[in-house]
């Protein structure tokens, strides 16, 4: 790739200081896979993330102490419990009867005292503590250091030079070999010596033991919300040194004077499944590790790299290239609102795929508010499973970039809570199906939690149910549709329960809901029908139709459903010429008009019910609804903003939405997006509307560079997904398209819209379509 001079002053201007920064750090090969630093972490949200997918680490690069904050995803406070509230059953009609009268407020209450889950609140992820590194004799700096994470290799590298010897330190998080490694080398033969030890913030207070070569820290989780801690969990690093000496004493291990350390981190806890905490952790680490005797770094290693890079590499982008790359990651946030770093987005973008690959990977739990990274025992919100956006948002970039294997655990999530979510339904609304509400957790909660403003909301499951669909749409594996099925159609049996009919506008809505977490000035948030619920149904409902076209043998559902599908409410234009958010023309009287929440939007994205082209009345009206609740927002609200402006086919609104996303106001040093405080959803978010810049994928159509920006006028997005089971390749080059390819991952028509021109392409399984533009028209190359 080659630097393409830009000639804005800013950049000019920047130029000078660059080359000399550069020169004075020891930096890494510019490379656009790169985040690199010329000092130590300080702050947790400066360190580096490395992850398995159901282990994380928090790399921060110091000289003579490195800490490696730890987490295994099973890890939360609690035990199974039942939150479900049979208070509920005999309020509902009661709320229901508030809400149609208009006594909103009422409503409010008596859900608060008699409608919401007990306990209240659900439980939290944990962390398990520092790893902590002491190497005598070295200070707090060191020279000509760096520390880089190398998004490509999946690999955290700190580098220094102390007392004439070259110190490097890699880690990795390793899927296939489930372990974190640490390896750490010296240019000089007998120049490591470090001293193990573990911190643990954990009030269960866990405790270290010397094992032979291995350093164990054992304990139970914490207990919270007066649900008692429930799980058995065991964190194990062996040490493995060639050369000099290793001993243990009391809750410390030290190494001293060896050529080389390989350290090897299993972690796990007695978690089997939501109801089942019967595992035996020690035994499972053990086993972990014995199965790594004898493998070499160097096979540890690349087993680890090829596992990733056969997820990572399969995208590739680029969206041009400024000096400004040559930077440390720190900086360039640093500089961007100001600086034209085309590649800084790249980097972001990748970044979260990156992210995805380490946090979500099959037989794990699916990325939580913060991914697997956290170093609290009560993180923000609990760093739980929030589904009334978070959660989904985490998901939105999986099937487009590529890496469907890493939405299996949500998935499974959905499996659990049909489960837990069927005696939810039945204990507080009687009704047959499954319901989950705005948040779940590992025990798979699904009652309505927090207040009645954020909790009575009975559309999360639902939504979910978005992306067990998805899946199938775009990879179309009928075994997986046939096994997922039975899912959608218990969410789907939990609106054909409850859906009631409005008096006034006498249309089938959901009553009581919210439409997140907006209070629509008439004294709450409750309502019936929010425009979002209706949405999220009317999809949920369409989806279970779909997939009965495609497995059959399900008339009665498939009529139920119809009729109940023609009697929902549809969508409305206000006064202002916006897109309700409610069936009243409230939005103007909203608490909030600047609301980070854009619920009622959901149609644009991530649906596809309003599109600029198909229904331009309702787009028009969406896109006066955005301007009103205005860009700035907390992380992924701005990230939701990205993509729905990509929808509205706004390339240049979208980077400039795009540009407060990557600010130092929502990414962190270590790139991690700031609600604030850190949520990973903004990061998936963020590649998610990169990629619908670029390519859409919507109601059996492909749409090629929907919203490309000025800022990016020659690029290339490869690899990509599109329903319907096709890979996409797009290059452009001076704001056109210059080339697309099209490969079918099996047989089907593909409808192919660029620049205003249509191209139908009809492919078979294996062959791939060259596209590009001639005289203004979409032809094949
Ligand atoms: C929703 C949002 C908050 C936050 C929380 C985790 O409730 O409204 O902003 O992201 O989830």
């Amino acid at each position: 790739m080659t630097l393409t001079r830009r000639s804005t002053l800013a950049i000019l201007g920047a130029t000078s200081a660059l080359a000399a920064t550069v020169a004075r750090a020891a930096a890494p090969k510019a490379s656009p896979l790169r985040l690199w630093y010329r000092q130590p972490a300080k702050e947790w949200v400066e360190a580096l993330p490395i992850g398995s997918g159901k282990l994380g680490a928090m790399v921060f690069g110091g000289v003579g102490v490195e800490r490696l904050q730890l987490n295994e995803d099973t890890l939360w406070a609690g035990g199974p419990y039942d939150p479900a509230n049979p208070e509920a059953l005999t309020a509902l009609p009661q709320i229901r009867k508030l809400i149609d009268a208009g006594d909103y407020a009422g409503a409010t209450d008596l859900a608060e005292a008699r409608f919401m889950g007990t306990p209240k609140r659900q439980m939290s992820y944990q962390t398990i503590g520092d790893l902590k590194l002491d190497f005598p004799g070295l200070g707090e700096t060191g020279a000509d250091y760096v520390r880089d994470l190398d998004l490509d290799g999946a690999i955290a590298t700190t580098a220094f030079t102390a007392g004439g010897v070259r110190y490097v330190r890699e880690v990795i998080g390793s899927a296939p070999d489930g372990v974190i490694a640490v390896r750490l080398t010296a240019g000089r033969k007998g120049a490591i010596s470090v001293d193990l030890s573990f911190a643990s913030p954990l009030k269960s207070k866990p405790v270290a033991t010397v094992e032979g070569h291995a350093l164990v820290l054992s304990g139970m989780n914490e207990a919270q919300n007066n649900v008692a801690g429930a799980l058995k969990f065991e964190c194990r690093v062996q040490v493995q040194a060639r050369g000099g000496k290793v001993s243990g004493q009391g809750d410390k291990l030290s190494v001293r004077g060896a050529d080389e350390v390989l350290l090897l981190i299993a972690a796990a806890t007695s978690y089997r499944r939501f109801d089942d905490v019967s595992g035996d952790p020690m035994a499972s680490n053990r086993a972990t590790l014995a199965k790594l005797v004898g493998k070499p770094w160097a096979k540890v290693l690349a087993d680890h790299q090829a596992d990733h890079r056969g997820l990572f590499r399969r995208v590739s982008v680029d969206f041009g290239r400024t000096r400004a790359d040559l930077l440390p990651t720190d900086e360039r946030i640093k500089s961007s609102p100001t600086t034209d770093d085309p590649s800084l987005a790249a980097l972001y973008y990748q970044y979260g795929r990156y992210l995805l690959i380490a946090c979500s990977r099959p037989g794990g739990q699916p990325a939580n508010l913060q991914g697997i990274w956290n170093d609290k025992t009560f993180p923000p919100w609990g760093g739980k499973y929030t589904i009334n956006i978070n959660t989904e948002m985490n998901y939105w970039p999986a099937e487009p970039t590529n890496l469907a294997e890493c939405v299996e655990p949500l998935v499974m999530l959905v499996e659990g809570v049909a489960q837990t979510g069927a005696h939810t339904a039945k204990v507080m609304y009687g009704a047959r199906g499954w319901v989950c509400h705005h948040n779940t957790d590992l025990w798979r909660a699904t009652a309505p939690i927090d207040g009645a403003k954020f909790g009575v909301w009975p559309t999360g499951g639902a939504w979910l149910c978005k992306h067990v669909w998805d899946h199938y749409d775009y990879g179309r594996d009928k075994a997986y549709l046939e096994g997922v099925y039975p899912l959608m159609k218990g969410a789907a049996r939990f609106f054909l329960d409850t859906l009631v009919v409005d008096p006034k506008f006498g249309v089938l809505v959901t009553n009581p809901s919210i439409s997140p977490e907006n209070n629509h000035g008439h004294g709450s948030s409750l309502a019936a029908g929010p425009t979002m619920d209706q949405a999220i149904v009317r999809d949920l409902f369409d989806n279970c139709l779909k997939a009965e076209a495609v497995l059959g043998a399900d008339p009665a559902f498939v009529a139920e459903l119809r009729t109940a599908r023609d009697k929902l409410a549809s969508y409305k234009i206000g006064k202002d010429g916006q897109l309700q958010e409610w069936q009243e023309d409230w939005d103007a009287d909203a608490a909030d008009l600047h609301h980070r929440h854009v619920s009622h939007l959901y149609g644009v994205f991530p649906s596809d019910q309003i599109e600029i082209d198909t229904t331009p009345k309702l787009a028009a009206a969406a896109r006066q609804s955005l301007l009103t609740r205005g860009d700035l927002a907390t992380g992924w609200a701005i990230a939701w903003r990205l993509n729905l402006w990509a929808r509205l086919g706004d390339g240049d609104h979208a980077h400039s939405v795009l540009k407060l996303l990557l600010g130092p106001e929502r990414t962190y040093p270590n790139m991690f997006d700031a609600h604030p405080p850190f949520q990973i959803d903004g990061n998936f978010g963020g590649t998610s509307g990169m990629t619908e810049m670029v390519m859409q994928s919507r109601n059996q159509r492909i749409y090629l560079l929907p919203a490309l920006p000025s800022a990016w006028p020659t690029g290339h997005m490869t690899g990509l997904r599109a329903r319907g089971a096709v890979g996409v390749d797009v290059r452009w080059a001076g704001g056109k398209l210059s080339e697309a390819v099209l490969t079918a991952g099996a047989d089907g028509r593909h409808t192919v819209v660029c620049a205003g021109s249509t191209l139908v392409v009809d492919l078979k399984q294996g062959q791939s379509a060259r596209l590009t533009l001639r005289d203004g028209a979409l032809v094949r190359a």
